[in-house]
């Protein structure tokens, strides 16, 4: 049984290739900077964009016609299994992810997902043993039923911040039999709409008491995937706690986090918090919390989560310039947090999207090892900051002055001489770069 039957397995062949089924950058054996691409990228599968996204829009109904629909939830759900490791070893992606509800049915009552999910998990374990696809991470989706209409972690209702609890325990159970190398929170609706009746304090000690409970239990059951916030702004609350990768470290820190959670960062969350991708990355480098890469792209002319896949190899680079100065990525990964436009419905553009990001990372990756190896930024910054290698700027760095002692050095020195950033000229130089 075949859902792709109009392609084989897809193949590196250059970019002069006219095969559409082809890599035209992405060669997964080939060396940079001293291990294959595959390992510096560690392509992940979305379940819930490839698999369940329908193509309806809040204007539109679902377009997306796909072969694996069943007669009903749970045979669609079983055929996805089966597509979904198709499309995974055609693409030669090792890695996958998922939400709970993105692989089984809630069907009536939580009991009955829990079921479901247990029968889903065995037939997706045989698969992932089969193909040796192995599980980056899983998460448990708290924000698009109907309960989680005021939060998870941060609602009003104890009896709903229950099921939370049961959803997350459950996560980790299906992590723990499917080996996950991650687990991921990302709170959709942990944030708020007003304040007029909000108690935020309440609410983050809530969230963070749910993410001790977690890693707590992880240590009972002696699995411990690398736990991770993915940060975002807005949408759907109108006001998310973790807002962005540094207000999600100070979160981190207040509740003493640290060393528990890390961060999965995506692109067009960093857009929409006015961030570029390589800002979050950085800040939360200079944490040491870099654990995955959710992988997609905004749209600079709306203003929403457009998760588009990623084609620019400008930002492409740059991002992979931080995973390259964070020494990799790993355990995290690059997950393809990304969806095909409405208009490409066919299923086949399912496989041509993933080949476009991975060719883009695979440029994106090429481009900045040269960066790398050329030391382009390390002697941009280097010269910018020379004046803090020698004389004032050195005894100020090592912390031999003070405010009298730079106040006399002030006083008795000329007017500082100021060079120039050329700031143009950089831009030109780095766009040689992009392969
Ligand atoms: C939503 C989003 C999620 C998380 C996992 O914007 O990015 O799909 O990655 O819940
Ligand atoms: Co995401």
């Amino acid at each position: 049984m075949t859902y792709f039957p109009n392609v084989e397995k897809i193949k590196y062949e250059g970019s002069n290739t006219t095969n559409q089924f082809a890599f035209r950058h992405y060669n997964s054996e080939e060396i940079v900077l001293g291990k294959p691409m595959k390992e510096h990228l560690r392509f992940a599968i979305a379940y819930w964009h490839t698999m369940t996204q329908d193509g309806s829009d809040p204007f539109g109904n679902p377009i997306n016609q796909r072969p694996w629909f069943g007669k009903t939830p749970m045979e669609t759900a079983r055929n996805r299994v089966e597509a979904f490791f198709e499309i995974c070893e055609k693409l030669g992606a090792e890695y996958f992810c998922f939400h709970d509800v993105d692989i089984a049915p809630e069907g009536e009552s939580l009991a009955e997902f829990f079921a479901n999910l247990d029968e889903i998990t065995d037939l997706i374990k045989e698969k992932m043993d089969q193909t040796g696809v192995k599980l980056l991470w899983n998460t448990a989706n708290m924000f698009s039923n109907a309960r989680f209409v005021n939060g998870a972690a941060s609602t009003n209702n104890a009896e709903v911040y229950a099921i939370a609890a049961a959803q997350v325990k459950k996560g980790l159970d299906i992590s723990k039999k499917l080996g996950g190398q991650n687990y991921v929170f990302w709170g959709g609706r942990e944030g708020y709409e007003t304040l007029l009746n909000t108690n935020m304090s309440f609410e983050q000690e809530n969230i963070a008491r749910l993410f001790k409970m977690a890693v707590a239990y992880g240590e009972k059951i002696s699995h411990k995937p690398q736990f991770l916030i993915e940060p975002k702004p807005k949408e759907p609350a109108k006001h998310q706690y973790d807002f962005d990768a540094a207000t999600t470290m100070a979160f981190i820190q207040k509740y003493g986090l640290e060393g528990d959670l890390k961060l999965n960062l995506e692109a067009n969350h960093a857009t929409l918090a006015g961030h570029t991708f390589e800002h979050e990355i950085a800040v939360a480098r200079s944490y040491d919390a870099l654990g995955s890469l959710d992988a997609n792209q905004g749209d600079v002319l709306l203003g929403w989560d457009t998760d588009e896949f990623p084609t620019n190899i400008y930002d492409v680079t740059l991002a992979m310039y931080e995973v390259l100065e964070n020494g990799g990525i790993a355990p995290g990964g690059i997950n393809f947090d990304s969806k095909v436009r409405r208009s490409s419905f066919e299923v086949d553009d399912l496989l041509l999207a993933h080949i476009a990001g991975m060719d883009t990372f695979a440029r994106g990756l090429k481009s900045a090892a040269k960066l790398k190896e050329d030391g382009f930024f390390d002697r941009l910054k280097e010269e910018r900051y020379a004046s803090f290698e020698k004389g004032i700027g050195k005894k100020i760095v090592e912390n031999q002055e003070n405010l009298e002692s730079l106040t006399e050095y002030a006083l008795s020195h000329d007017e500082p001489t100021m060079t120039s950033s050329h700031i143009e000229y950089i831009k030109n130089l780095l766009n040689d770069y992009l392969v």
